[in-house]
């Protein structure tokens, strides 16, 4: 039977190319995001080029109505879901603690922390009246060491740690799998979202090495999307192979 992935933050980077992968391999995707013209775009590249349906969602994951109201949207067709992925999420700034902006914070904290749980606590009475499914948390090196000038987001990535750890331990009864991906560097939009579209320092991140790319990290959510029903790959760090961890980056 064809099997459903739900993807937030699809409209760019690992989102995307998560969709375009499992499309790939025959899922049909439910594909969420904020900007409506990319999700409509992504839809059509898709339907075009696979023989996979594809339902859009636009919501900000921050807005927890709008969560609720588009999950329970969801025509009975698309209430079957497999795997949810949640990968929106964002850094901005990287300033010293004492001189970090208050609304960055807000908004990292409220996207990458509050959203994945308001969407996650949406869609697991789908997977509960199942008893079956897999909740996938992308997480990041900065949720396993922080590091100078991270604090907004390597604070709300180790809640990302933390959720996935005690999401594991509570879903256990039902049955649901529960991933969490720690991506190191990757040439994403992420650093121009970071640097709030300063591409020269965007750039800058990813001069000098191989960084990942977003395809890697789609490889790796369907490797662990599809191993066998009893196989739960728990926490996973990636990085390229020119970083060993947050702080050592070989350039
Ligand atoms: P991109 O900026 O390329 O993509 C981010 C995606 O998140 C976009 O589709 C964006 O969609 C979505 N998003 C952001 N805020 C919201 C929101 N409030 N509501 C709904 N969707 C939102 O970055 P990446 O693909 O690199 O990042 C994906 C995830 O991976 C993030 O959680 C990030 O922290 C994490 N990560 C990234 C790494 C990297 O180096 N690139 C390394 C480790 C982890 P839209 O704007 O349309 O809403
Ligand atoms: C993104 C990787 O090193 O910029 O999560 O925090 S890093």
């Amino acid at each position: 039977m064809t099997k459903t992935i739900l993807i937030t933050g699809a409209t760019a980077g690992f989102g995307k190319a998560t969709a375009e992968h499992f499309a790939a391999a025959g899922w049909n995707c439910i594909i969420t995001g904020r900007r409506s013209d990319r999700l409509a775009e992504l839809a059509t590249e898709l339907k075009n080029n696979f023989a996979v349906k594809i339902h859009t969602l636009c919501f900000d994951v921050q807005d927890r109505e709008a969560v609720f109201t588009a999950i329970n949207s969801l025509p009975i067709e698309w209430q079957s879901i497999d795997v949810l992925l949640n990968n929106a999420g964002l850094a901005l700034g990287r300033d010293s603690f004492e001189l970090a902006n208050l609304d960055d914070w807000d908004t990292m904290i409220n996207t990458n922390v509050k959203g994945l749980m308001y969407v996650s606590k949406a869609v697991l009475p789908l997977m509960i009246a199942k008893k079956k499914g897999h909740i996938i948390n992308i997480g990041s090196t900065a949720g396993k060491e922080v590091y100078k000038d991270g604090n907004g987001y390597c604070a709300s990535k180790h809640a990302v740690d933390a959720i996935s750890k005690a999401m594991r331990i509570d879903l256990l009864p039902h049955q649901i799998k529960v991933t969490a991906i720690h991506p190191g560097a990757a040439e994403t939009e992420f650093s121009l979202v970071r640097f709030k579209g300063d591409d020269q320092k965007a750039n800058v991140v990813y001069d000098g090495y191989k960084a990942l790319e977003a395809k890697d990290i789609a490889e790796i959510v369907y490797y662990v999307s599809t191993l066998p029903a009893h196989v739960c790959i728990n926490d996973l760090v990636v990085t390229c192979l020119s970083q060993a961890n947050s702080f050592y980056l070989h350039k």
